[in-house]
């Protein structure tokens, strides 16, 4: 068994839950946060018997989009003031960020 823990952007969760659960798949949905853009993304767990792993990573892919984001990112201290001056950096966020690891034991008790 694997545990995908992908994390996908907010725009992309609803559609991609309900496209894995319809396909049998369990999900877990946990609301994150990206460290970089310190704005809301969506990690969810997913649990997967080793020959369904193909098709929970067919559906992440066909579901989640790449999109550009424009955060405002602190620049370095200017000068003596101390200040952080923010400007806007454009970034291109996902599809999804996805790690697959093994699972050694998968219990419901
Ligand atoms: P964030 O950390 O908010 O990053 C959002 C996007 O900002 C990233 O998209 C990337 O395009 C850009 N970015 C991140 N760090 C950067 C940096 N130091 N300089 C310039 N641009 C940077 P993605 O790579 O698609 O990542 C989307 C989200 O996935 C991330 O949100 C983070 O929550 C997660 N993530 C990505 N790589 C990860 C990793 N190695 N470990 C844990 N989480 C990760």
């Amino acid at each position: 068994m694997k545990l995908i823990i992908a994390i996908v952007q907010d725009e992309d969760a609803g559609r991609l839950v309900s496209s894995l659960m319809s396909e049998g798949y369990g999900v877990t949905k946990l609301a994150t946060t990206g460290g970089f853009l310190r704005a809301g993304n969506t990690t969810l767990l997913v649990g997967v018997a080793d020959d369904k792993m193909t098709g929970a990573m067919a559906i992440i892919e066909k579901i989640c989009k790449s999109r550009k984001q424009i955060a405002t990112s602190p620049s370095p201290v200017a000068g003596s003031s101390g200040m952080y001056v923010p400007y806007p950096v454009e970034v291109m966020v996902g599809g999804a960020t996805v790690f697959v690891m093994d699972v050694e034991q998968f219990k419901k008790v």
